[in-house]
């Protein structure tokens, strides 16, 4: 494919650097120790970090609130580690993706300070703001994601700002020139610190109209991307991301098609919002519906076959982890994370690894409201007290889908507190260490960390797996995944119990495959007959025909 760019072929690997790897014992992960961890990410193959924000913040919402775009957090490290950690990367042939996020600022950004000390200054609009309402109280009843209006009131100018997320990530106004100006000032700097590219967060949020109470995907969100990309990434070989709870199959080449001028991928999140509750939200998760969730990657997957490109995940530092989720994380942890990577990276797209996922890390399980760090979850915990909600209702909410399970530090090996730290963790360490862990798990041929490797190594060397066309078979099929890849007469064929059940089914002729000579396989077996039998979360993946090697 002539137009193939390096992050077509590459996987990415998502850092949340609290969580990673601490240095100097504080408990709390840091670049020196993202550093001292590069090895890893080597060994696994991954083309680029996507780093989740390491800018100065208070850490309101764990440096989604940032003070200072061009500084580093001090608990994170300076600006000198920072560019050691570009520079030992790029050794290792791995870009650093930075996050970005320009829907808001935290409240102790020096532009929200301005704004609030001089009401008639430019930078006083570089922010939302309204008079109270009638009866004096908020100018109306917008809800802030994390509990709460989302006007929050400045006694000494008499105004409410608008503040999205929570009080402490006041949102910027797009609208204003001079703001979108400095933006782009700043990403060019980053630019030309030598990242990657940028995960844009909540980036389908810049276009709002908060009158018209029109968050997600609002009237000037495709004008300012383009806006952003034309000052920004033209001419750069970069990689750009934009995250997007509304995005749908419908309008996703608005954001990602080639001749649009915006973004390269989007996170879409229809997989994940299939398994919350329609009407009483994520933290009311509805049991897992396979079917449901084939058909939302089978539409993307057709969506994006020709233009745009998919990003392929099933777990972030929002998510819970997914082998709790979506797969067994007791007696089958291993083999249906296994299953559930052979699925995902398999597909057309650039697939996204979380820090922990290479290893089969799980959810933890918290039993007091201490336990919790996680600002969405407090807010969330703060509303359901005060609805008169049981504790133990919110508790299994908060434990199957909360923020914190993706959030428990990385168990690299079995001790005390799992290689992560030497002093007290920011957040609990998951008990599980002592059996999860990196150190056991990598030295496993069995294991999850070499099946990653392989699938990892398998998008690199053959052009199938990075281009091929995705077909779908067996959609309605309770339990299986099923699925070819073709290129050019070479075809792989994918299929996957994702149940604790072993099955034994026929299959569609499309689906036969039979290993010969020149056939690859990730598991033992190199055929898909007419009938097959699979064990529990056994995934099959052939790969047959003249090998295209990718060069
Ligand atoms: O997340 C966007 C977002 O909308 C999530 O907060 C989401 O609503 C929630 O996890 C699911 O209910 C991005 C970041 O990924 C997240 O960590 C930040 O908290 C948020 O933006 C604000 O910057
Ligand atoms: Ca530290």
């Amino acid at each position: 494919m002539s137009d193939r760019k390096w992050w077509h072929g590459a996987t990415g690997y998502q850092i949340y650097p609290r969580s990673f790897a601490d240095s100097n014992g504080d408990g709390i992960g840091d670049i020196p120790g993202i550093i001292s961890r590069l090895d890893h990410l080597e060994d696994l193959g991954i083309g680029f970090v996507w780093l989740s924000p390491v800018y100065a913040s208070p850490m309101a919402d764990n440096g989604y609130d940032i003070s200072d775009y061009e500084a580093i957090a001090p608990e994170f490290g300076t600006m000198a580690d920072f560019e050691w950690l570009v520079s030992e990367a790029r050794a290792r042939g791995i870009g650093i993706v930075m996050d970005l996020v320009v829907n808001h600022t935290s409240d102790k950004h020096a532009w929200f300070k301005a704004a609030k000390r001089t009401p008639g200054s430019n930078m006083h609009d570089f922010y939302v703001w309204r008079a109270p309402g009638l009866d004096g109280g908020p100018p109306d009843d917008q809800q802030a994601c994390f509990g709460g209006s989302a006007w929050h009131f400045v006694p000494a100018l008499g105004k409410y700002y608008f503040g999205y997320f929570s009080a402490a990530q006041p949102d910027l106004n797009w609208q204003n020139p001079a703001l979108r100006a400095e933006i782009y000032a700043m990403m060019n700097r980053w630019y030309d610190r030598g990242i990657a590219g940028f995960r844009m967060d909540v980036i389908s949020l810049i276009g709002k109209d908060i009158d018209a109470r029109q968050h997600e995907e609002g009237p000037y969100l495709h004008k300012f991307l383009q806006e952003m990309t034309r000052e920004t990434a033209a001419g750069r070989d970069i990689v750009t991301v934009g995250e997007s709870w509304s995005v749908s199959t419908d309008t996703a080449l608005l954001y990602c098609g080639r001749n649009r001028g915006e973004l390269d991928m989007v996170f879409q999140f229809a997989h994940v919002k299939e398994g919350w509750d329609e009407d009483r939200g994520k933290y009311h998760p509805k049991p897992f519906d396979l079917v449901a969730f084939k058909k939302v990657f089978n539409e993307w997957q057709a969506a994006l076959s020709e233009d745009g490109w998919n990003s392929l995940f099933l777990t972030n530092h929002d998510l819970p982890r997914h082998v709790s989720r979506y797969g067994n994380d007791g007696e089958y942890r291993v083999r249906s994370a296994r299953a559930w990577a052979t699925v995902l990276h398999l597909m057309k797209g650039t697939p996204f690894v979380y820090q922990g996922e290479e290893i089969g890390m799980t959810n933890i399980e918290f039993s007091r409201i201490e336990d919790f760090r996680d600002i969405e979850t407090l807010g969330h915990y703060m509303e359901q007290m005060e609805k008169g909600v049981p504790f133990e209702e919110f508790l299994a909410g908060a434990n199957a889908n909360g923020r914190d399970n993706a959030r428990t530090p990385m168990q690299w090996d079995a001790g005390q507190r799992a290689g992560f730290t030497t002093g007290d963790p920011w957040i609990a360490i998951n008990p599980n260490h002592d059996t999860v862990n990196a150190a056991s798990d990598k030295e496993d041929s069995n294991g999850v960390f070499q099946h990653y490797q392989r699938l990892i190594a398998l998008r690199k060397s053959e052009a199938v797996v990075v281009d091929g066309r995705y077909t779908p078979f067996l959609k309605d099929h309770p339990t299986v995944w099923a699925y070819t890849r073709s290129l050019n007469g070479q075809r792989l064929a994918v299929i996957a119990n994702l149940s604790d059940e072993s099955t034994s089914l026929e299959t569609p002729e499309d689906l036969h495959i039979e290993g010969g000579a020149v056939s690859w396989s990730i598991s033992p077996r190199t055929e898909i007959g007419d009938r097959i039998d699979l064990e529990p979360w056994e995934a099959i993946a052939v790969l047959d025909g003249e090998f295209a090697r990718v060069s």
